[in-house]
């Protein structure tokens, strides 16, 4: 494992380091002060869909307890926060009225980071859709990325001024193919040709966004988030490597390319015949207008085969709990693949961390693993870096264990434990270990004036 010092000389003084949540999956109080329902409450509720038969309704009450965990977040040194806004809590219903209640706590939350030093990066939307607007449609329903726009201007007139950043979408994949067509993430519908609209909806109201928060004079930076795996042959045969550069192509490209090429990639658009996006005149263009950032979330490579699923047995690398190999190899692969193919803006890794078993002694987690699968992602990162890819900055995921979407709350992402009975934070060792890579870099920077 690289060590602290190694690690930090790999990055300039201006590269700022962060920690990230979403806030389905901290903030409980799911039906306090007026929010609305969102499609994950609905979903949580199906039987059999969340492994410990879990929902969101206290999650890390992190609703409850703003202060003491913003001063967790300021005891870690980090430079940024990156949260989401619930848009069913400020805007109960996805169109018309605004929840007083819910925008006075993102209000709270924003001047809480600046107080303490630590520059809000906002996320619109993490996967948490009113439901009311799913019973609408949702995101197959062009009328939804409309109403994106407007709940994108009611949080850039309430909060805008203050922000650092902010992002659209997380992960667009996971809400098109998770959540409509293999239906194990809300809404839970199993469709491929929704999942396809899906997707177009979300690229064209990230565009939408971007040029309305503009028009209305943003300061914070504008970008969108995307989930990548590194995509792999299983072997080197011919089969499997064409195999690898068409599940790239429909999982990284299929996003990347219009985003950053203004066109989708003409091999996905083959295969998909029937099932191609419905696309407006002009709807190209907006999704690729110009990004200020762009932030990217790595956990893990893919592996290709043409025979099929790739079976765990078939994974040679050690697994974190969600059975994800521990590739950090990939990352840096990744970046130089970005590099190599877009005219990149700053980029950001805005989520990257594992789920570990977390041994306890003395009330201590000491998650050497976790520690180790950071500093080898940093490390790629840093590599990268200094073979000239535009990296900005770098954010684990998470702050503290949380609600892990289908898996509960069994899965921990935290570099900060949870107690679920008392609810009570305690840091683990990889939060004292970020705390002291961030603190050694910057010692390298020039003093603030
Ligand atoms: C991301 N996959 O989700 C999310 O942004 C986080 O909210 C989540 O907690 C974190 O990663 C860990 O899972 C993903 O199956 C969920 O490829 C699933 C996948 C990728 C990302």
């Amino acid at each position: 494992m690289p060590n602290t010092n190694d690690l930090t000389r790999l990055f300039p003084p201006d590269f700022v380091w962060g920690v990230a949540t979403s806030a389905f999956q901290i903030e409980g109080a799911a039906f306090e002060d007026g929010k609305g329902e969102s499609i994950w409450d609905r979903f949580c509720r199906v039987p059999g869909v969340i492994a410990d038969a879990s929902n969101g309704d206290v999650a890390c009450d992190h609703y409850h307890r703003l202060d003491p965990d913003l001063d967790l977040i300021a005891g870690l040194g980090v430079d940024l926060y990156r949260f989401s806004v619930s848009w069913p809590r400020v805007q109960p219903l996805g169109e018309g009225a605004w929840n007083e209640k819910g925008l006075a706590f993102y209000d709270r939350l924003v001047d809480g980071l600046l107080a303490r030093g630590l520059a809000p990066h906002l996320t619109l939307n993490h996967w948490d859709l009113p439901q009311a607007l799913q019973d609408k449609g949702g995101w197959a329903s062009r009328d939804t990325a409309h109403r994106f726009v407007d709940y994108a201007l009611g949080i850039q007139r309430r909060l805008g001024d203050r922000l650092a950043a902010i992002t659209t979408h997380n992960e667009p994949w996971v809400v098109a193919v998770l959540g409509n067509e293999e239906g194990t993430f809300a809404p839970g519908i199993q469709s491929r040709r929704t999942a396809i609209q899906v997707a177009h909806h979300l690229l064209l109201s990230h565009g939408l966004v971007l040029r309305a928060l503009r028009a209305e004079g943003a300061t914070a930076k504008l970008g969108i988030v995307l989930n990548m795996a590194w995509t792999m042959p299983l072997t080197d045969s011919a089969a499997d490597q064409a195999k690898a550069r068409l599940d790239d192509a429909r999982g990284r490209r299929w996003y990347a390319d219009p985003l950053f090429k203004g066109a989708y990639p003409a091999e996905v658009l083959a295969e998909l015949g029937a099932d191609a996006p419905v696309v407006e005149a002009g709807d190209l263009a907006v999704i690729a207008t110009p990004m200020d950032y762009i932030g990217i979330n790595y956990y893990s490579r893919a592996l290709s085969s043409a025979a099929g699923p790739v079976e765990a047995k078939d994974k040679p690398y050690p697994k974190t709990d969600m059975g994800w190999e521990i590739y950090p190899e990939g990352l840096y692969e990744l970046l130089m693949t970005m590099h190599r193919e877009y005219a990149l803006p700053p980029t950001y890794i805005t989520e990257n961390g594992g789920a570990f078993p977390d041994p306890t002694t003395d009330g201590h987690v000491h998650d050497a693993d976790r520690i180790d699968y950071l500093a080898t992602h940093i490390a790629a990162v840093g590599r990268a870096l200094a073979a000239g890819v535009p990296m900005a900055g770098y954010m684990v995921w998470s702050l503290m264990d949380n609600f892990e979407w289908s898996s509960g709350y069994a899965k921990r992402f935290g570099i900060v434990h949870v107690d679920y009975a008392t609810l009570a934070r305690t840091p683990k060792d990889s939060a004292l270990w970020y705390r002291d890579l961030v603190a050694a870099s910057r010692a390298l920077r020039p003093a603030r004036p």
